[in-house]
């Protein structure tokens, strides 16, 4: 009797042991639990607060980089005060990605461009450039009177490294991209030079965000980690004894020029935020420039990046060199031939005469 008394009791004892280790197995369990959430609440913190600080410093940024004063306009005034239908030339060389490979059969055959195409298409850009000079200016006709030609050279002027893809696809490293399109750019004011009686060719440059060497991109420090340096700075050397030409490189990610008393905002885009949309890049855009004006007043803004050639009032948008491509499919960007901007600045009556120089031949209307 006293042996059965003694196992209950034991067994009570056992199982009042196990229920305590349960019990506290339980708390432990509900206490890492909370310390997990605790842990996951702090983490989401820190890292919308990373967000943030990355949001602020990159406003910062633009803002800083936007608002660098500059100690001279750069001014292109009339030449014949009498003369009522003087003009400046315009045209836009941006987003050429010469070392970029597409492939017809990635881009449903609606494009093919690799290093001899660049070639072929930069080409025929500086001779429809000249060919439309030519033809506005009519000799002896009633034609525009021509002796300025401004060519903006508006950034991407390589694709580089930026995606790890493009160390694939690419025809040429950053490097020998860098050289590649500092002579095509060269064999084009060169043709200029030889082949018109241009009497100036001014440059205004800036910086695109595929021209980066750091894997984000920077604004107060664009134009220093920018490969688009080194091709302007290898220009501006090369035109140093040539008076005709004359370059203007941006340090932020705005330059303005004066032309017959009007402000131009040159810039290549990247700092508009577009996410798609079927409104397109209008409103945005149009919000960028009303708060550029705030600091400074433009009567015109002519930018890159977007690869879809537009004309508003009072805004350019450049098309690209390198035309269709894998990445516009995917975006879903409508097709559009190659081409870039062209048009005059009529003294008198401002922006006229826009024409794009398509340089990609589709065989027919497109
Ligand atoms: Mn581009």
């Amino acid at each position: 009797m006293g042996k059965k008394v003694d196992s209950l009791v034991s067994g009570l004892a056992k199982e009042t042991e196990q229920d305590a280790e349960r019990e506290l197995n339980l708390k432990l369990r509900r206490k890492l639990a909370k310390s997990e959430h605790a842990r996951k609440m702090a983490e989401s913190r820190s890292s919308d607060a990373e967000r943030r600080l990355e949001d602020a410093q990159h406003a910062l940024d633009i803002s800083l980089a936007t608002s660098e004063p500059r100690e001279s306009v750069y001014k292109i005034e009339s030449r014949e005060p009498s003369e009522p239908h003087e003009a400046t030339a315009v045209l836009l060389a941006s987003d050429l990605h010469p070392e970029e490979t597409v492939s017809p059969e990635t881009v449903s055959g609606l494009n093919e461009f690799n290093l001899s195409i660049a070639q072929e298409r930069m080409t025929r850009l500086f001779v429809g450039a000249k060919w439309m000079v030519d033809a506005l200016q009519e000799k002896g006709g009633p034609g525009f009177v021509i002796r300025d030609f401004i060519l903006g050279i508006l950034g991407d002027l390589i694709t580089n490294t930026i995606h790890p893809e493009l160390l694939e696809s690419n025809a040429l490293g950053p490097a020998d991209a860098t050289i590649y399109v500092t002579e095509l750019l060269r064999g084009g004011i060169d043709y200029l030079l030889a082949e018109t009686e241009l009497e100036r060719i001014y440059c205004p440059c800036v910086h695109g965000n595929h021209d980066r060497m750091t894997p984000k991109m920077r604004h107060s420090t664009k134009a220093a980690n920018s490969l688009a340096t080194i091709v302007y700075h290898q220009l501006a050397q090369l035109y140093a004894d040539e008076p005709r030409v004359e370059f203007d490189v941006a340090r932020g990610s705005l330059l303005y020029t004066e032309i017959y008393g009007h402000t131009i905002r040159w810039t290549h885009g990247d700092d508009i935020r577009y996410w798609g949309g079927v409104g397109g890049i209008t409103i945005p855009l149009r919000k960028a420039i009303d708060s550029w004006d705030k600091s400074r007043q433009a009567h015109l803004t002519c930018l890159g990046h977007f690869h879809q050639v537009t004309d508003h009032r009072d805004f350019v948008v450049n098309g690209s060199l390198i035309g269709y491509s894998a990445f516009a499919q995917a975006i879903k960007a409508r097709f559009e031939p190659a081409a870039q901007a062209f048009f005059l600045l009529d003294r008198r009556r401002g922006k006229r005469m826009f024409s794009p120089i398509q340089v990609q031949d589709t065989g027919g209307w497109s």
